[in-house]
């Protein structure tokens, strides 16, 4: 089931780079179908909506009721392949597997090693302490952990494999959250082998493994059958949060080691039968509901503490009642499993590529891909409890991912940052690609995740600047 192998990953840096010149378009790059990849990329239904009703020709959305709406996309950089995807090697190549030291950390792997890599998530983790690692899948210390996957994480004065409470606090190393993302270290442990090695077997996406000193967000993905979404969509939003380590000396709250990065985890698990939704809630309550179990791929995950700890996210073609609709978040008054994320993927088709101009000169499009990633980016946001904008002097922020676009030129600022140098506000004309703002990033709330922690956003949905 994995979807890249090392050369599609070859061909979305040669295209990430391309894109980054911001002159060629992404189909420009697969005249043909060369292979999955291309297929995928073409066949895509990607996103447009993410914007409001008065918008131009494509994209729009709007709230109604208890749902939110939408978000726009966004381009591939060389963040993009920072966060990677996960591919054989890495798995292959996964902390666990590792010889004895030096460089056995969980940060290090063939996509951190790439020229664009840059990982500056390492800096703040200290050297590898000087001692030999401890054997692998042994326990001495009693705290629930792996002593090498301990080891493995450089951190000895938080996770000392000789130690089973190595802070002192009374609770004991596999049970910490110290990155405060609502995962035990724990947790953490159990994905991070989960991934190295069964990933080959699974869909993944991801940038770095679970790790107890990043931030992680889970999110389980099932799509209708004929609406797969984008591989390299997927990737985008990875890197999309990836992205907010940008913020890291601004950010409040985080002690010297930790990063404001977010670990996004996409696991695609149910395929699920088509089905119209149409404004009834009863129906996407139900489509939820019933589609939340993990299918055989993840059986170890139903079973485990892990089964309620990921973000609901499922695929669908179109909201009949509401045709320009790209996404939402569903809230229900009190039930977490019917609650969700949902991406209507054939809407987010009918209005993209849009908001670009052939000539002269040319403006880059909002392709497809870029719709679909930057509506699940703005859904994520939602269900970190963001609402649609942290303002701007005294007006909303474009650039931020989490506004509403009402047009084209707002389209624009909100994937392809257009004319805005200025990271803390979001989408950068360098970036080409949707980003959260710094007054996003501090509102996101890691103990109040949509469907995981409460079945209903804070502000309803209507939530501006909360
Ligand atoms: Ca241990
Ligand atoms: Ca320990
Ligand atoms: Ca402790
Ligand atoms: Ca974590």
């Amino acid at each position: 089931m994995l979807q890249f192998s090392l050369l599609h990953y070859i061909k979305l840096m040669s295209c990430s780079a391309l894109f980054f010149t911001k002159k060629i378009k992404p189909f420009d790059l697969y005249p043909s179908p060369l292979s999955t990849y291309p297929l995928l990329a073409l066949l895509l239904v990607l996103c447009s909506g993410c914007g409001d009703p008065a918008n131009i020709d494509q994209g729009k959305a709007q709230d109604t009721g208890l749902i939110i709406d939408i978000g726009p996309e966004d381009l591939i950089d060389e963040g993009v392949l920072d966060a990677g995807i996960l591919d054989e090697s890495l798995l292959d190549e996964g902390p666990l597997d590792e010889g004895p030291l030096d460089e056995g950390s969980l940060d290090e792997g063939p996509l951190d090693e790439g020229p664009l890599d840059e990982d500056p998530l390492d800096e703040g983790i200290p050297d590898q302490p000087n001692t030999p690692a401890p054997p692998r899948g042994l326990d001495e210390d009693q705290d629930g952990l792996e002593d090498y996957w301990e080891w493995s994480l450089n951190a000895p004065e938080l996770f000392n494999w000789t130690l089973s409470d190595t802070d002192g606090d009374g609770v004991i190393d596999a049970e910490e959250d110290e990155d405060h993302d609502g995962l035990s270290a724990l947790d953490e442990q159990t994905l991070s082998h989960l991934f190295t090695e069964y990933g080959e077997e699974l869909q993944i996406y991801y940038g770095r493994l679970p790790h107890p000193l990043y931030r992680d967000l889970l999110v389980q993905i099932d799509e209708m059958e004929d609406q797969n979404l984008d591989p390299m969509a997927l990737m985008m939003v990875v890197d999309a949060f990836s992205a907010l380590e940008v913020f890291t000396d601004r950010l409040s709250g985080l002690n010297e080691q930790q990063s404001a990065s977010v670990s996004v985890h996409l696991l695609i698990d149910q395929e699920l039968t088509p089905i119209a939704l149409e404004g009834d809630f009863e129906t996407r309550f139900s489509l939820l509901r019933e589609s939340i179990a993990f299918g055989e791929s993840y059986a170890s995950l139903s079973t485990s503490t892990l089964a309620n700890r990921f973000v609901h996210l499922i695929t669908a073609r179109e909201r009949t009642d509401d045709p320009s609709r790209a996404g939402e978040a569903v809230n229900h008054p009190d039930d977490l499993s019917s609650s969700g994320l949902i991406i209507y993927t054939d809407t987010i088709a009918s209005q993209h590529p849009s908001c670009g101009i052939d000539s002269p000169p040319p403006v880059p499009f909002i392709e497809r891909f870029e719709a679909q990633a930057g509506t699940i980016i703005h859904e994520l946001g939602h269900a970190l409890q963001l609402g649609h904008d942290t303002t701007l002097n005294g007006g909303v922020n474009p650039y931020n991912v989490m506004s509403v676009i009402t047009g084209c030129v707002s389209t624009r600022q909100r994937y392809h940052g257009e004319g805005n140098q200025d990271s803390t506000l979001g989408s950068t004309e360098v970036e080409f690609a949707p980003r959260f703002s710094l007054g996003a990033s501090e509102l996101m709330r890691f103990d109040a995740k949509l469907s995981v922690d409460v079945s209903r956003l804070d502000m309803e949905g209507s939530g501006l600047d909360h």
